[in-house]
Order: structure tokens, then sequence, then C-alpha cells
């Protein structure tokens, strides 16, 4: 069953998503993709969130370019965690996914990632760290991991 759920906004953020579900994969952590939208498809958005727990999700990733408001949205229908991705699709260049995605209300936290390829390989790392407090093996990939950057613990 899958522990993380990859959410991106458009199907056109799907190369930009990529560089995460090759982490997880080296993890070896299960994950489930889809393309949800806040504004296209706000009904899906709640009712995915919703339901994310009782499906076996533990971590949402949630990358989205422009008024990204998925991953805020998501995190209103969930306890569950939530990493936010600001993807750099247009003349912005993820300024403004950045904006939309960090200033939450107080109460409705989203982890928000840096803009660019380094944030959407961080919101695989930081999902992977969250799942180690509870899974030996993960926690046991993340020490390989920073050993192997030559930052071990
Ligand atoms: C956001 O708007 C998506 O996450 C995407 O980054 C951006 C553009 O979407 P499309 O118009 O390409 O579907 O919602």
């Amino acid at each position: 069953m899958p522990l993380v759920a990859v959410i991106m906004g458009s199907k056109s953020d799907s190369e930009a998503v990529k560089p995460a579900l090759e982490i997880l994969e080296q993890y070896g952590i299960s994950y489930e993709v889809h393309v949800i939208s806040a504004h296209r498809t706000p009904e899906k958005a709640r009712q995915y969130s919703r339901s994310a727990r009782d499906n076996g999700i533990e971590v949402i990733i949630a990358a989205a370019g422009g008024a990204a408001h998925l991953p805020g949205v998501l995190a209103s229908w969930t306890t569950l965690p939530v990493i936010g991705v600001p993807l750099a699709g247009n003349d912005m260049k993820g300024i403004d996914a950045l904006y939309s995605i960090v200033q939450m209300p107080a109460g409705i936290p989203v982890a928000c990632m840096a803009i660019g390829t380094a944030g959407t390989k961080n919101a695989a790392h930081l999902a992977a760290e969250i799942l180690a407090l509870k899974y030996d093996n993960i926690r046991k990939a993340c020490e390989e991991f920073r050993a192997s950057q030559g930052d071990a613990k």
C-alpha cells in the first residue's frame, strides 16, 4: 500500500515532480501519483485528502505552480503532514507559488520546500525522514543517504 501521495496541480507538472519520485524509489518507499487541481477539481481535492489516511497514506507531497493553493487545500482536509513544492512554470519563476504555499494561516501547517529541483528532491527526503520516525528500514535508508553525502548524523 502506498505510504506517500505525490499530488501535482496539472499534468504539465509531471517533469518537475520526477526527481521526487526517483528519490522515493531509491528509499524503497511506495507512493501513488495523482493530478488534482485545487481550482479546477476542488471536489476531487477534498475527497482525496479526506480519505487519504484511511487509504494508508502517511505523508502528502503537493506540487503546484502559479497560484499554488493545492498544498494548503489538501492540508485543510487532513491532519496528515503535507509537504508543498512551489514549481516554476511561468514568468514569475515560482515566486508566486512560493508565496502561495509558505504563508499558511496558523493552525493549518504546510511544510514549504524551495523552488526548483532542490525543493522537489527535498520533498521526498523530508517525506522519508517523517516516515523514518516509524519505519526502521526507512530510517536506515535515510542514514545511509546522509552518509553517502559525507554528512552522516
Ligand atoms: C498550477 O498551474 C499547476 O500546478 C501548474 O503548475 C500551473 C499551470 O497549469 P496548466 O495550465 O499547465 O494546467 O495549477
